[in-house]
């Protein structure tokens, strides 16, 4: 048996965390928000072989999953979302035809199992406060620790580099916003601006959700509820098929475009 030395403890964490931490000051595609369609985008750009890292404020990964529909901790995927639930391993049972009903702990934890193991290098108790803005458009990330940003200290932040951005913020569509806060109205979205989500209506928001994931300014991408919300469509509520689809479409989407501009 090792005699255990605290210290020894100590220097494995720091020094880890560290060339982690240096090694994605430069990467290929950041993303914002730890929620199903940030870890699936992240899943895809993984596998794919893109050096890809999410950045989520909270403690844990998987916004808005875990609580189901109201704290009842189930959630519905429809028919056209469940070869990605397939894909993850993730158990599901049809309730009736074309729904399919999901335990939220076990999507979550599983989605976030399977991203992590592809290679997506999760960042979490970080929050994006901004962005890196050049000629071409979006170039990174600029980066504080949450703790921070709750404390109110007043401390800068640091920065890192990223070939494309993706916006999975969800409800509040924080990256589009700093941007728009910074820019006016220069996104592509028929007011220029953030056009905020709409009431629910589950049919109308899954069906939107594709069309509305875009590289809404260059170099910057939205997904997840993100996309509907910048684009003015309505929310869905607990139905995550469009979380997962929505994920995986500006996966592709991405790596087609850092393809092209090689
Ligand atoms: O809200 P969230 O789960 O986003 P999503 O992937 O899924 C939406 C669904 O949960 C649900 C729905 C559809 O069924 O309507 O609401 O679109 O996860 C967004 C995550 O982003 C984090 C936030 O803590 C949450 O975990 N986040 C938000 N702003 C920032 C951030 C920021 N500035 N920096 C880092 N993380």
């Amino acid at each position: 048996m090792v005699k255990l030395d605290d210290i020894t403890v100590t220097k494995g964490i720091v020094k880890e965390y560290m060339e982690d931490l240096l090694d994605y000051t430069d990467m290929d595609v950041a993303i914002g928000g730890g929620g199903p369609s940030g870890i699936v985008a992240g899943y895809y750009l993984a596998k794919a072989g893109y050096k890809v890292a999410l950045f989520e404020r909270k403690l844990s990964i998987g916004g808005g999953m875990w609580g189901g529909g109201m704290m009842f901790n189930k959630v519905v995927v429809q028919e056209e979302g469940k070869r990605i639930l397939d894909e993850f391993g993730i158990r599901s049972k049809e309730y009736e035809e074309g729904y399919y009903i999901v335990d939220s702990i076990e999507s979550t934890s599983t989605l976030t199992s399977k991203a992590t193991q592809a290679g997506l290098k999760i960042f979490n108790l970080m929050s994006i406060e901004d962005v890196l803005i050049r000629e071409n458009g979006i170039n990174g990330v600029v980066l504080n620790w949450s703790s921070v940003e709750m404390a109110g200290l007043h401390i800068d932040p640091l920065t890192m580099r990223s070939k494309a951005l993706i916006d999975a913020t969800g409800h509040p569509t924080e990256v589009t916003k700093i941007v728009t806060e910074k820019l006016g109205r220069k996104i592509k979205t028929q007011t220029g601006t953030v056009m905020g989500e709409g009431s629910m209506w589950a049919d109308r928001a899954e069906g939107n959700i594709l069309k509305n994931v875009t590289e809404i300014y260059p170099g910057l991408y939205v997904t997840g509820m993100a996309a509907n919300a910048v684009h003015g469509s309505p929310r869905m509520g607990p139905i995550f098929g469009g979380m997962l689809l929505s994920g995986e479409y500006v996966a592709k989407k991405v790596a087609k475009d850092l393809e092209n501009r090689e």
